[in-house]
């Protein structure tokens, strides 16, 4: 190599991660929260390069969508524009990262090779719980004609895996924000939820338009007992509609028999987890919501992104598996394994008896007092799971520890 091309410093001090928007907010949430922790907690300099900032600004209001580089809580924000451009050695990150198997430009690649040593080359792999994911995890894929080899880093819930995404203050914040039941009414008063709403069965909704939710409003308004429903602007916009009567922008509300439902702004991602934490039950969806459920140790209700030929049905039930599966054999009792769990989360998904098909309306009111009845034990298999969970240590923390080791192989 020639003395002009700049030599790495070790241990890695910067990180390209490289974001491609699908659609929603899991892609960037993911990276957005990545990226904030490789900065704040383990001082790597983070670019990270999104090709779509108006879903970034979405759950990071900070975000300008006009601009071409910007900082953000300390991490570089790279508009990637394109496929194009022309990259030098010395601009490559000591570790870069494609997320999801986004393709980077072929002119970043190519510098990559020009580097001495070679960049640390991650795919970050989306979340299942999927037994083949162990025996991919930090496989080698040599590049076809390059000097360089991409390396696959999957999260997941044992320690096979890469882990899942966890900033090490998040257990005290929880705690901290839980404890402090003033704080807790100021943060869902802004809201409109009244002072008789906060000590109802307090319920945040996030999931897919195919979710059967109209079906289950229209148990809970018939419920013994009062509940609140918290739903972000945007979210099952026709059921709410159709429950509320008008347009479900944030600040309408209405109740019906038992049933308050509340209209949320889309709340900037740093406030996400709060709601979570504040209600006593939570409907997430997709990868990052679902995983900030698991930390919030509340019972939880998980809609799966939907792929074609039921793809996705394979991945919830493998997931159950573990979540209950595992809970259950922890206990001495096996009568903890609560069946309204698995059924709730399989009608949720149109995965109950035939696939495809969704829960009657008699159904669900059959199902929801049991399931309310197995709340106490749902949320100690909740509480169970996420101990278990931080045994897998964090994916931040793993990934960089992956990457030094083969930097130092390396060398
Ligand atoms: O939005 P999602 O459905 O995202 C994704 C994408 O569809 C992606 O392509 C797919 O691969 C993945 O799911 C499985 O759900 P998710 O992953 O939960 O991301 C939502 C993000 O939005 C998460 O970071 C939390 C955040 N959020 C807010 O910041 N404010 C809110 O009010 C809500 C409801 C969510």
């Amino acid at each position: 190599m020639s003395s002009e091309i700049p030599s790495k410093k070790h241990p890695a001090t910067t990180l390209a991660l490289f974001c491609k928007v699908v659609d929603n907010y899991g892609d960037i949430g993911i990276c957005w929260r990545f990226a904030k922790q490789l900065e704040h907690e383990h001082g790597i300099h983070v670019t990270l390069w999104v090709d779509d900032l108006r879903s970034f600004q979405r759950i990071c209001p900070e975000v300008a969508i006009d601009f071409d580089q910007q900082k953000i809580a300390n991490v570089t924000v790279q508009h990637w524009r394109d496929q194009d451009g022309v990259f030098v050695a010395d601009e490559i990150s000591d570790i870069v990262i494609e997320f999801f198997a986004c393709d980077i430009p072929p002119a970043y690649i190519a510098a990559m090779a020009e580097c001495n040593p070679h960049p640390v080359w991650l795919n970050l792999e989306g979340l299942t719980a999927e037994e083949w994911v162990e025996g991919c995890h930090t496989l080698p894929s040599p590049h076809p004609r390059l000097p360089l080899t991409k390396y696959f880093f999957f999260p997941g819930f044992t320690d096979k895996t890469g882990g899942l995404l966890l900033e090490s203050n998040l257990e005290q914040q929880r705690q901290e924000f839980q404890s402090d039941q003033t704080g807790m009414a100021v943060f869902l008063a802004q809201f409109g939820v009244t002072e008789s709403e906060m000590s109802s069965l307090k319920v945040s909704l996030f999931c897919y338009p195919q979710a059967p939710v109209s079906a289950l409003l229209n148990t809970w308004q018939q419920s013994d007992n009062a509940m609140t429903c918290l739903v972000p602007e945007g979210v099952a916009a026709d059921a709410i509609a159709a429950f509320i009567g008008q347009e479900p922008k944030a600040g309408a509300s209405s109740t019906r028999g038992a049933l308050t439902v509340r209209v949320l702004p889309f709340i900037p991602q740093a406030d996400y987890d709060k709601l979570l934490w504040a209600c006593d039950l939570n409907f997430v969806r997709g990868e990052d919501s679902f995983v900030r459920a698991q930390w919030a140790g509340k019972p939880f209700i998980w809609h799966i992104y939907p792929q074609d030929e039921n793809l996705h049905h394979v991945k919830l039930k493998a997931f159950l598996q573990r979540y209950v599966g595992t809970a259950a054999e922890a206990e001495t009792n096996a009568e903890t394994k609560a069946e309204s769990l698995i059924e709730f989360f399989l009608a949720w998904n149109g995965a109950a008896k035939t696939e495809n098909s969704h829960l009657p309306a008699s159904s669900w009111e059959n199902l929801w007092p049991r399931f309310q009845a197995d709340m106490p034990k749902i949320a100690e298999i909740s509480n169970h799971w996420r101990q278990q969970l931080l045994e897998n240590g964090d994916l931040s923390t793993n990934l960089l520890k992956f990457a030094k080791a083969i930097q130092q192989a390396a060398v």
